[in-house]
């Protein structure tokens, strides 16, 4: 299997999830051209990362990759197996993840996408971080009580949140205040697999210890 990258996106969470999985895999690292390139939208016609290629299929949306694996190697503990009873609990986090925590982050990334103002970007900006705000408050109210997103184990989920959350240590209102999320990332930041990720990323963890 081979990974298409960048250091620090949410495809850190699908290079931690190979790590975890411990099958043979190589990764390639892009730059913002690299994800642009006529050869990659052959594999990936949005231009993004991740892009999961398995003997020759490419595979992509982040969720989707941390299904197939979870799927294709199931002695690997990725996630709850289909019939399990929190399988549905897998299907919800990587959707929420997916589909709404990521997207409220990309304003503040590139807000230059989201308004045609030139002086609009603070505002744009700000909008974000209260969408990221919101999403950040389900996921830590979720998360009172428990140790990992689903179940009582370790998951994809997890990592997907990881790669997330990483991005939210240097707004206002940091992750470090949302106790539950800090403490998950704090967990994982101890992780082998993931101190891997982060060394082959050149990349260290953002959450350290209060
Ligand atoms: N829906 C896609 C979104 C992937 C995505 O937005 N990736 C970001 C990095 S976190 C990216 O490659 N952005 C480059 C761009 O938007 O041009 C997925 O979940 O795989």
């Amino acid at each position: 299997m081979k990974l298409y990258s960048a250091p620090g996106t949410c495809a850190t969470a699908m290079h931690i999830a190979l790590e975890w999985a411990g099958a043979p895999y190589e990764v390639e690292h892009l730059d913002f051209q690299g994800m642009k390139s006529p050869e990659y939208l052959k594999l990936n016609p949005a231009g993004v990362v991740p892009t999961l290629v398995d003997a020759g299929t490419p595979i992509v949306e982040g969720a989707a990759i941390l299904l197939y694996l979870t799927d294709k190697l199931p002695q690997a503990g990725l996630g709850p197996q289909p019939g399990d009873a929190d399988r549905q609990e897998l299907y919800r986090w990587l959707v929420f993840l997916s589909g709404t925590l990521h997207p409220y982050f990309w304003p503040h990334f590139m807000p230059m996408r989201f308004t045609t103002d030139e002086n609009g970007h603070d505002a744009v900006r700000e909008a974000s971080h209260q969408l990221v705000a919101k999403a950040f408050t389900i996921i830590d109210d979720h998360l009172e009580g428990r140790t990992w997103l689903v179940g009582e184990e370790r998951s994809v989920a997890d990592a997907f949140l990881y790669a997330m959350a990483s991005w939210g240590y240097g707004l206002a209102k940091p992750t470090g205040e949302y106790r539950n999320i800090h403490a998950l990332m704090m967990r994982l930041s101890n992780d082998p697999a993931v101190l891997k990720v982060h060394a082959a990323q050149g990349t260290s963890p953002k959450a350290v210890a209060a």
